[in-house]
């Protein structure tokens, strides 16, 4: 047995037995949707852009044109992009435990299309744009000038997504954390945890004894039980750990 059996063994035995399960997802769980993570996706003309410039506020109002050009190609890429073996699994697993919270910091909405009944959309979504005068959301928007305008007022929306200096929705946030600190078992899915306050999340639930799976491609810690770290590709892994524990 490898050490990835073991750990695929153990975890599921605390899912079969769970009573609240928490996820959190970040951009590893769409990367074999062909979707880029966060911090690769800068290739091509946005190679010499830092996210964390493009995604500001500071960054929107010094250049509007080209941010909303970088969220409209991440829109497309992520309708054209399809939910992959991993999303398919979480929302497998929803079926089979009495209460399941799944927090993404993704905007792309793939957890929604593979069928996830509730997604905590921690950072906001690319398929919504806010109204900047009179703060109304919209699913679609014509363009002035390459500038998306509101149907409402006129004036300019913006991604409905929170950039780097901005709150969190705050229901979002109250739900996540008090999952993160009710939950018996808490999985963190392809995020490199470095971006708060999602980042803490993982901790909430390990501080309050709940069994911790941290799934991603960077090199495993040593961990200990109920801390457990796999070193490898949600679309493989999760599906593993969704049979293992109910034999779906
Ligand atoms: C805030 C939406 C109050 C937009 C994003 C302490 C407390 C509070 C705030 C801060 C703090 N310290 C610093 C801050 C400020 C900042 C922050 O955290 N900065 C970081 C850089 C240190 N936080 C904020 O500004 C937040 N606001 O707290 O307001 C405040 C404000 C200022 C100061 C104090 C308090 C707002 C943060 C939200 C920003 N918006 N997204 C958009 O998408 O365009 S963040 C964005 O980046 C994502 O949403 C995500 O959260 C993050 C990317 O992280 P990941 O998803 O993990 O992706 P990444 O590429 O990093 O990693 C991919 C992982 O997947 C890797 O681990 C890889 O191994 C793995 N992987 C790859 N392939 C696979 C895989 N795993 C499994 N299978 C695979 N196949």
């Amino acid at each position: 047995m490898t050490d990835l059996d073991a750990v695929i063994t153990a975890f599921a035995a605390h899912l079969r037995t769970a009573r609240h399960v928490a996820v959190l997802t970040g951009a590893g769980i769409s990367a074999e949707s062909g979707i880029p993570t966060f911090r690769d996706a800068q290739t091509g003309l946005w190679a010499h852009f830092d996210p964390e410039e493009l995604a500001s506020p500071a960054g929107f109002a010094r250049n509007p044109a080209l941010v909303w050009r970088w969220y409209a190609e991440r829109r497309v890429k992520a309708c054209a992009a399809q939910p992959n073996p991993a999303h398919y699994a979480l929302a497998e697993l929803a079926k089979h435990v009495p209460q399941l919270t799944l927090i993404t910091q993704n905007i792309d909405g793939l957890h929604q299309r593979a069928g996830s009944p509730h997604v905590i959309e921690l950072h906001g979504s690319l398929h919504h744009a806010r109204c900047m005068a009179d703060g109304s959301v919209h699913t679609t928007w014509d363009y002035d000038e390459k500038l998306p305008r509101c149907p409402n007022c006129g004036a300019m929306l913006r991604p409905d997504v929170v950039w780097f200096g901005e709150m969190l929705p705050r229901k979002a946030l109250e739900t996540a954390w008090e999952a993160a600190l009710k939950c018996d078992v808490f999985m963190s899915i392809g995020t490199s945890g470095v971006v708060e306050p999602a980042a803490s999340l993982p901790r909430v639930a390990l501080g309050r004894d709940a069994a911790v799976l941290i799934l991603n491609l960077e090199q495993a810690t040593a961990a200990r039980p109920p801390l457990f770290t796999i070193n490898g590709k949600a679309g493989e892994v999760l599906p593993r750990l969704v049979r293992e524990a109910f034999g779906k």
